[in-house]
């Protein structure tokens, strides 16, 4: 028997810290109808409204350190089920982690569903640091405020995170683009990935 599909397009928009991703999904959420999620703007959101979530999460991201995965597991899966009946999701900020990867997968497959892509932004370690220490000029977030956050934000990318290239790449899901240049012309790279999924 033929399994349905659902024909839902769920990307991950992968990167260092600073490489682009909220900015670009801005844009690709639009142009494909898919719904966004960022756990980085949802961690954000909790520790503005100072619910226990947010204080648990402030007590990591200010040190540059991950979230516990459990922790992050629950509220990502909450926030796809908020969305229930979406054309699809972009994924920005998670998986960061193998267990991430690994639980995502298992929800995509309960949707009857999976991952599509991972769209890698590709950014230099140096442009990296640049960009977020000019955003913690005006953002007020405390995790670029001060050089060596960001360059332990960096360090646990490529001992935690950096590994989910070779999960991708395993099921031929791994796409990756130079993410230096105009945000314009980023949104292009990334358009011309998706377009052939
Ligand atoms: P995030 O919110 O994901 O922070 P980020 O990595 O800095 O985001 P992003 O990469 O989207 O920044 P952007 O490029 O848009 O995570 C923050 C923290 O939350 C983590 O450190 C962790 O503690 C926690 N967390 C989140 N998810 C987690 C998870 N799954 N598991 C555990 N912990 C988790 O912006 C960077 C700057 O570059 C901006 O100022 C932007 O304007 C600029 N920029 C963008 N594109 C540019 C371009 N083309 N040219 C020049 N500048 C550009």
């Amino acid at each position: 028997q033929l399994k349905t599909t659902q024909h839902m397009t769920n990307i991950v928009l992968f990167g260092p810290p600073g490489a682009g991703k909220g900015t670009q999904a801005n844009f690709l959420k639009e142009k494909y109808d898919l719904i966004h999620i960022s756990t980085g703007d949802v961690f954000r959101f909790n520790i503005k409204n100072e619910t226990a979530l947010g204080m648990l999460a402030k007590s990591f991201m200010d040190k540059g350190e991950l979230v516990p995965d459990q922790v992050t597991i629950d509220m990502l899966n909450k926030e796809v089920e908020k969305n229930a009946g979406a054309n699809g999701f972009i994924f920005d900020g998670f998986p960061r982690t193998n267990a991430q990867a690994k639980s995502l997968d298992k929800l995509m497959e309960d949707k009857d569903s999976q991952i599509d892509a991972m769209v890698a932004l590709e950014v230099d370690d140096e442009v990296l640091v640049e960009r977020l220490l000019k955003r913690g000029e005006t953002s007020g977030r405390t995790d670029d405020a001060d050089e060596s956050i960001i360059r332990n934000r960096i360090k646990q990318y490529y001992t935690k995170t950096a590994i989910l290239k070779d999960y991708y790449t395993d099921q031929n899901k791994y796409f990756g683009v130079d993410g230096v240049g105009s945000v314009e012309d980023i949104t292009v790279r990334l358009s011309t990935v998706i377009d052939k999924l």
